[in-house]
């Protein structure tokens, strides 16, 4: 009998357990951090078993009503969006949330307010609900200057302001990725226990990687750095093999892979939509603050994306995102013209 892989299996590092861990590293916290915390765990929950049973429960189809950004909005992005918002004013630790779905941010009554601002996507790649890929829940975290007197500014700085930042990922499994500022770590959702059980300690991305991913249709649009990168991806001069083209379309199951399995992720900016496509709060932020903590990179095509600091909260931005290497080397393109 393997006696240090059964002492492993049953030693079982919850993902509270692991930031009461962190927490206590830290002897002036007083655990606001793993309340709220739990709040998201629960929303991803909930989400996570809505989603496994949208079909079933007949959730799918279209509310009736459209987002800020003008998109259809589906029944599972209202319930999460819900889910999400109640929990955090429940939890009695937050001022400020911005929604994806909400035109406003949310101000919390003084009564409930705590000192955490969450910015977040409940339902992430919801054009992908009704064929059953995997979509994803994303958020950010930062602290308030004056917890009696929240204004947007808090909100409206550079994503380096994060404390935390992560993503839940429905799709063959329910995992939720987090960085608290000190490494990144995956935990995976036992249905049976319905605990959130670490199974990627200290995720380091790999420094090159062989899969790029980008939405190829939009190529027509790109400026002439993007062109160029992509088509270096197909057509290396330097002797190497092209690499593999990855798009699931969902930006917490493409980000996953790329922080798992290297390589790089691309949303550019083009002529049609010269900022893109993706958010910068609660997309771009969160995903950059994930990559760099796991050791890639994250870039505009103009700056270190956590060094943007957003004027509006829907705010978009181009994003390229993934392995060291991969990211120096379109930084290097951008550089140059
Ligand atoms: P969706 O429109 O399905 O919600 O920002 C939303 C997003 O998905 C991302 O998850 C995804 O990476 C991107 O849009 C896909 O956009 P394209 O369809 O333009 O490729």
């Amino acid at each position: 009998m393997d006696h240090a892989a059964e002492a492993h299996r049953t030693d079982l590092m919850t993902i509270t357990r692991h930031v009461l861990n962190e927490q206590s590293k830290h002897p002036e916290a007083r655990g606001d951090f793993t309340i709220l915390l739990n709040q998201i765990v629960l929303g991803c929950k909930f989400v996570c078993s809505a989603v496994s049973k949208a079909g079933l429960a007949k959730l799918l189809g279209l509310a009736g009503e459209t987002n800020v950004q003008g998109e259809e909005q589906k029944k599972l992005d209202v319930l999460s969006n819900e889910v999400f918002v109640k929990a955090f004013i429940g939890s009695g630790r937050t001022c400020i949330l911005v929604s994806e779905e909400d035109e406003e941010a949310t101000f919390v009554e003084p009564s409930k307010r705590g000192r955490y601002i969450v910015v977040f996507d409940p339902l992430d790649g919801s054009s992908n609900i009704d064929c059953g890929v995997s979509i994803g829940t994303i958020f950010g975290i930062y602290t308030v200057k004056d917890v009696d007197n929240p204004t947007l500014d808090d909100v409206l700085c550079p994503g380096s302001n994060m404390v935390a930042a992560g993503y839940c990922m429905y799709g063959s499994s329910c995992t939720l990725v987090l960085s608290t500022g000190n490494g990144v770590n995956g935990f995976t959702l036992d249905p049976s226990l319905g605990e959130f059980i670490l199974t990627h300690p200290n995720i380091k991305i790999p420094k090159k990687g062989k899969i790029y991913s980008v939405n190829e249709g939009n190529a027509q649009n790109w400026d002439e750095q993007t062109a160029k990168y992509v088509g270096k991806c197909k057509f290396p001069t330097d002797g190497s093999s092209p690499k593999s083209l990855r798009y699931v379309g969902s930006m917490v199951a493409d980000v996953h892979r790329t922080l798992l399995y290297g390589g790089i992720f691309l949303y550019p900016g083009d002529k049609k939509s010269p900022n893109g496509k993706l958010r910068v709060l609660y997309e771009v932020f969160p995903m950059s603050y994930l990559v760099e903590q796991a050791g890639g990179q994250s870039f505009t095509g103009k700056k270190r994306a956590l060094d943007v600091v957003p004027e509006k909260i829907h705010e978009r931005s181009p994003i390229f995102l993934g392995s060291y290497d991969d990211v120096e080397e379109i930084k290097q393109l951008y550089k140059a013209i």
